[in-house]
């Protein structure tokens, strides 16, 4: 399988995380997103003419959603809990943040550069934080459930987003963000997205 990724894209590091925990063997292609002319190569690959897809014989899977769930059929169900309400509640969150946190993503862009520390939250900001924090603080253990799943992969970029930006949450919900950022998936995906070019 090929999994076309993008520079400094969030949701191609997403699919990439579940793939590593589905256990799939995956052939890389990066586009730089930065680079003038990168969407025609991109469409090469993806009918939306985004990142990540996921490229297996003729199928194309786009969207980093469609493609965890793809992972997870390909490995007998390594990415949702055994336990069906379990699997609902995974799903729930990561569809959660696939669609929302919106004030978040555009105020925190990812970046491995230097950037200022939030400093005072605007009222939907800080609704939002208020949100992950309640989200974080439900994790059974280093993971959300029982073992790393595809809700960890959806939240470990944005607990390392929140790091970035000085947001260090507390209690329950800081033992977890602490457990992301210390997870060696997170840190692959990080060492990926750094070697792009
Ligand atoms: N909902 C999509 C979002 C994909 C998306 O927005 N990808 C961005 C990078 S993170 C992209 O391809 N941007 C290039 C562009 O907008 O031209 C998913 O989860 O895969």
């Amino acid at each position: 399988m090929q999994l076309i990724v993008g520079t400094l894209s969030t949701w191609s590091l997403r699919a990439f995380m579940c793939g590593q925990i589905a256990d799939i063997r995956l052939d890389l292609i990066p586009i730089n997103l930065e680079k003038q002319g990168y969407k025609a190569e991109v469409l090469k690959y993806s009918p939306t003419g985004l990142v990540p897809a996921l490229l297996v014989d003729d199928l194309v899977v786009h969207d980093s959603l469609a493609i965890a769930e793809y992972f997870n059929e390909c490995s007998d169900g390594a990415l949702y809990p055994k336990n069906q309400s379990e699997r609902a509640q995974a799903r729930s969150l990561c569809m959660e943040m696939h669609s929302g946190f919106m004030n978040l993503r555009g105020r925190c862009p990812f970046t491995f550069g230097d950037v200022a520390p939030l400093g005072e939250l605007n009222e939907a900001l800080k609704k939002e934080i208020e949100r992950i924090e309640v989200i974080f603080a439900q994790a059974k253990g280093p993971f959300m459930f029982d073992q790393a799943g595809a809700v960890d992969a959806f939240f470990a970029i944005l607990a390392f987003r929140l790091s970035a930006y000085g947001v260090s949450l507390n209690g329950k919900a800081g033992e977890y963000q602490q457990s992301l950022l210390n997870w060696s998936v997170l840190h692959q995906a990080i060492e990926l997205a750094k070697g792009f070019k």
